[in-house]
């Protein structure tokens, strides 16, 4: 139900924007770049749990073409892509679980194995 193609690029491309921005505080956080909080970690990590879901929509065929670093390769693997999607949304719930543990090895491990299975799909799929 997205009217052009472009228009389903924009909907996948504003989720991907704001996992970026989630993510990229929690690993700040992580890493010590930035304080450590609680509360605004486990927000965010229910934000991308919540936001995983969304771009695989935006995958339409035809969206291959336009402004645009997704290859054409998706649309025919996209059982593959599919997989690689839902890999990400295990993660990201596992990492919204561990952020409410309190346990911050729990919650270090639950954000390498999520940035992993966002690499993996990067690696396969994305132009650089
Ligand atoms: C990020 C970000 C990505 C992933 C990836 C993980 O914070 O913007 O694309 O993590 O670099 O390996």
């Amino acid at each position: 139900n997205f009217k052009e193609a472009d228009d389903a690029i924009d909907y996948r491309q504003s989720a991907f924007s704001m996992i970026a921005h989630n993510f990229g505080d929690m690993g700040a956080m992580l890493k010590g770049k930035k304080e450590f909080n609680a509360e605004i970690f486990a927000m965010r990590a229910e934000n991308v749990a919540a936001l995983s879901k969304l771009p695989v929509e935006g995958f339409v065929a035809g969206s291959d073409k336009g402004d645009t670093e997704a290859l054409a390769k998706i649309w025919s693997d996209k059982a593959d892509f599919d997989a690689k999607m839902k890999t990400f949304q295990e993660n990201a719930a596992i990492l919204a679980l561990a952020a409410k543990s309190g346990d911050k090895k729990e919650m270090k491990k639950a954000f390498g194995n999520t940035g992993k299975s966002c690499k993996s799909c990067h690696d396969a799929y994305k132009k650089d």
